[in-house]
């Protein structure tokens, strides 16, 4: 069996059980009134904590490990105390006088218990509140050691990581597949200090200089008024700062296409936006931009398909990111960096390499692979991890430094002030998830929430009375010492250079890059965002901006708006396009795609048995749908249900199969008399679910196959048998065969209507 076969089984396991467990008490004390729950009685060693509960393993500021013991306090012990440690004998009823009297302001577990809950949550983060993460390691190639002394892209070097994804709008509650930018910040600890690669899944910004973030970040977020639109660029404000910021044209352009809509973390691309100085052994320094490359490949949802996930499984991306690590199909990508002499001009072909709205064509600055990323465990505690973990770009080892990006100056700043607000004082670094692997010996004292307990007396330098300790390192004993950059003569001013303010021609080079469907894909977006705008003034001049890109693209839009087009003030630059920008037109592992199996007791069993086990054998997930759960007896053995016709819809499935005529699922679903009875003579062909599950995954692209009399609900749901992408054959095993061709491709893309 392959490792791949064991994990897709798993996974198509765990989700098909979501039973509960009996609910806790304790019997034989006062007021318990439970006997129809059986409960364990005697308390019992605890169980050894699961592989993923035993937490990072960390070194406190005063150098001791913690980082297990800390992780263990909870659920762990034999007896349920109060926070003192008091044994209690009943949780669930308040002291009162009597059964029926009043409750006692004397119940001190009552108090402790409800005043510890009204704290339970903290301010969420201000952007990027909705996340998902997950531990893994980082495996380095060491090929970056000629350009970096950073000992972590040295050779043979392991370091732990956590890596949390994003989306920047949203609050903490929102859904996961809204048109958006992702955040995919990285926290690597390192033996010389945590360096935290803090970047999104986009390789561009929407503002040049850090000052306008808040502005930004304003006009995205609900109107607030109603506090509305949630998790939305869909509104008046947001396209009212993007176009009379036209700096932001190049970000808007990247959200608008289908980047905006991952089809999971696990197919995403990361950058670190800002070019950032590298330094050597030597001393000699290198600009670098950071690329992380996904080994599954970029792939993306289409928007409806993206609306109905908001519905159905508002989770999808934090679902798929935790059940894929469960399983054991871990997801990875590589580091990559380009690189760039570091001249004074900090240009490279042109391209301003301080302006954070430009990219540097991978056809110009080829992507050097530097090590690998793998994410193999999820954490143990969401709060305590993911929502507690604190990101800075200031996060720094010897070897990176950074550039004068003015974006980057003022997230220097923000992402330390905004800690105090949300993490609650200056000792979040103390935190378990935050702690650096690296022996910690700092000065910082005392404040809130200090957990550490700081030996000696002198906590200033140079001392005397605790023997001059701590020392300060040089260079050669491994301190971050910052790259003395020439700093030219200037005069203060609030300006940006002329060169930021070509704000046209590296969105027209990403369209231009862009296959036809993606094209249109963009067209479709743009014409749904600006749709759902107001303000006429806005959308006159949203289609003033995409005249400077392209006509084409400016013309489509303003057809769906019913506008006429604009004509754009400046002919569209004259720019080269970067094929490496498109996501079509390449195959890609199928690892962990999910394969929805459509059947009924009437269906070709067997056959479904043979496909299941092909699809492990491929590493993909196959979900068993029927009309109703527990199991179908073939003659090889019972079929286990996965999925109802009432719990499946079609965006869970990568490709749909339909084996057999899967039949009715129930009468509610099948045709009415004229007195709204069932009508039983005149059922039809196909349940209406399975006709919306199939129509759908047909209109979104997606592989569909069918045997042994499954062309029935083909037909039923209005899916040609002869259109691309679709199979109709003999037996599964045939059917699969050819389905697994088109899943490298991600998308059937000839089923999207072009130009239409
Ligand atoms: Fe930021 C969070 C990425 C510009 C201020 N940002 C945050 C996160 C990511 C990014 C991934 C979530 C980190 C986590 O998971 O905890 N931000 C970016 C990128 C930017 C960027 C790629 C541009 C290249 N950010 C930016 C600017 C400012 C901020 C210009 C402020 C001037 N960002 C913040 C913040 C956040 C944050 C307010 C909110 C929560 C946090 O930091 O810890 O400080």
């Amino acid at each position: 069996t392959s490792p791949h076969k064991r994990s897709a089984d798993k996974i198509a396991n765990t989700l098909q059980s979501n039973g509960a467990g009996p609910q806790d008490g304790i019997p034989g004390k006062p007021g318990f009134k439970s006997p129809s729950v059986s409960e364990p009685t005697e308390p019992q060693e605890p169980l050894p904590p699961k592989a993923d509960q035993t937490g990072p393993d960390t070194v406190s500021p005063t150098g001791q490990p913690t980082g297990a013991d800390q992780a263990r306090m909870a659920q762990s012990g034999a007896y349920l105390t109060t926070a003192q440690g008091a044994r209690l004998y009943d949780t669930d009823h308040s002291l009162k006088a009597g059964p029926r009297g009043p409750v006692l302001l004397q119940d001190h577990h009552l108090r402790e218990k409800v005043m510890h809950f009204d704290h339970e949550r903290i301010p969420e983060r201000v952007v990027h509140a909705r996340g998902a993460a997950a531990h893994g390691v980082f495996q380095s190639y060491g090929t970056a050691a000629s350009v970096t002394k950073a000992a972590f892209l040295g050779p043979d070097t392991e370091t732990p990581v956590f890596v949390r994804f994003s989306t920047v709008l949203g609050s903490r509650g929102s859904a996961d597949t809204v048109r958006d930018t992702r955040g995919f910040a990285t926290k690597f600890y390192t033996s010389e200090g945590t360096f935290d690669l803090v970047g999104n899944n986009i390789p561009v910004f929407f503002i040049q200089d850090a000052i306008k973030f808040p502005d930004v970040i304003h006009a995205g977020k609900p109107h607030p008024d109603r506090e509305i639109p949630q998790a939305q660029s869909a509104h008046d404000t947001f396209w009212d700062f993007v176009t009379l910021h036209t700096e932001a044209t190049h970000h808007t352009m990247w959200n608008m296409s289908d980047r905006g809509i991952p089809r999971s973390f696990r197919m995403m691309e990361g950058f670190g936006v800002h070019t950032f100085r590298l330094v050597n052994a030597d001393g000699a320094t290198t600009l670098v931009k950071f690329h992380w490359k996904p080994k599954l490949g970029v792939h993306s949802l289409v928007w409806e398909e993206a609306q109905l996930i908001n519905g159905i499984d508002p989770d999808f991306h934090r679902r798929d990111l935790a059940d894929a690590i469960e399983a054991g199909a871990y997801p990875q990508w590589e580091l990559a960096i380009q690189t760039f002499p570091d001249t004074p001009e900090q240009t490279f072909e042109g391209i301003d390499l301080l302006d954070p709205t430009n990219i540097v064509p991978e056809e110009l600055a080829p992507v050097q692979p530097v090590g690998l990323l793998t994410l193999n465990r999820n954490p143990s505690n969401f709060f305590a991890e993911t929502e507690q973990v604190a990101f800075h770009v200031g996060h720094l080892v010897p070897g990176i430094d950074i550039t004068d990006d003015p974006l980057l100056a003022g997230r220097l700043f923000s992402y330390l002030d905004t800690q105090i607000t949300r993490l609650g004082g200056p000792n979040f670094a103390q935190i378990p998830i935050n702690r650096p692997h690296a022996p910690v010996n700092d000065m910082l004292r005392d404040g809130m929430h200090q957990t550490a307990v700081p030996r000696g007396v002198a906590p200033y330098r140079p001392n005397s009375l605790d023997g001059g300790c701590p020392f300060q390192a040089g260079a050669d004993t491994g301190a971050y010492v910052e790259v003395p950059v020439r700093i030219p003569e200037a005069t203060k001013v609030r300006e940006a250079p002329e060169s930021f303010s070509d704000h046209f021609s590296q969105p027209r080079r990403f369209w231009l890059s862009m296959s036809p469907v993606e094209r249109e894909h963009i067209i479709g977006a743009y014409t749904f965002e600006l749709g759902k705008c107001y303000e006429q003034a806005i959308k006159e001049r949203a289609l003033l901006v995409l005249a400077r890109i392209d006509s084409e693209l400016c013309e489509q839009v303003a057809a769906g708006l019913g506008l006429p087009a604009a004509d754009p003030t400046a002919p569209p630059a004259d720019v080269e396009p970067s094929p490496a920008l498109s996501q079509v037109g390449r195959t890609w592992p199928t690892d962990g795609r999910v394969i929805g199996i459509v059947t009924g007791p009437e269906g070709d069993l067997d056959g479904v048995r043979t496909v299941r086990e092909a699809v492990l054998e491929a590493g993909m997930v196959p979900l068993v749908i029927a009309p109703t759960g527990g199991t179908l007896s073939a003659a090889q053995g019972e079929l286990t249900v996965q999925r109802t016709y009432a719990t499946a819809r079609s965006v869970e499935f990568d490709a749909v199969l339909v084996a057999g005529n899967p039949g009715m699922g129930s009468d509610a679903y099948g045709a009415r008399d004229a007195k709204g009875k069932p009508a039983a003579t005149s059922q039809p062909a196909s349940d209406p679910r399975v006709a919306l599950l199939l129509s759908e995954a047909f209109r979104h692209g997606k592989a569909i196959g069918a045997w042994s009399g499954g062309e029935g609900a083909l037909e039923a749901a209005g899916v040609p048998a002869d259109a691309p992408g679709v199979v109709v054959g003999d037996s599964g095993a045939t059917v699969l065969e050819q389905l697994a061709g088109l899943l490298g491709a991600h998308r059937v893309w000839e089923r999207f209507t072009v130009g239409g």
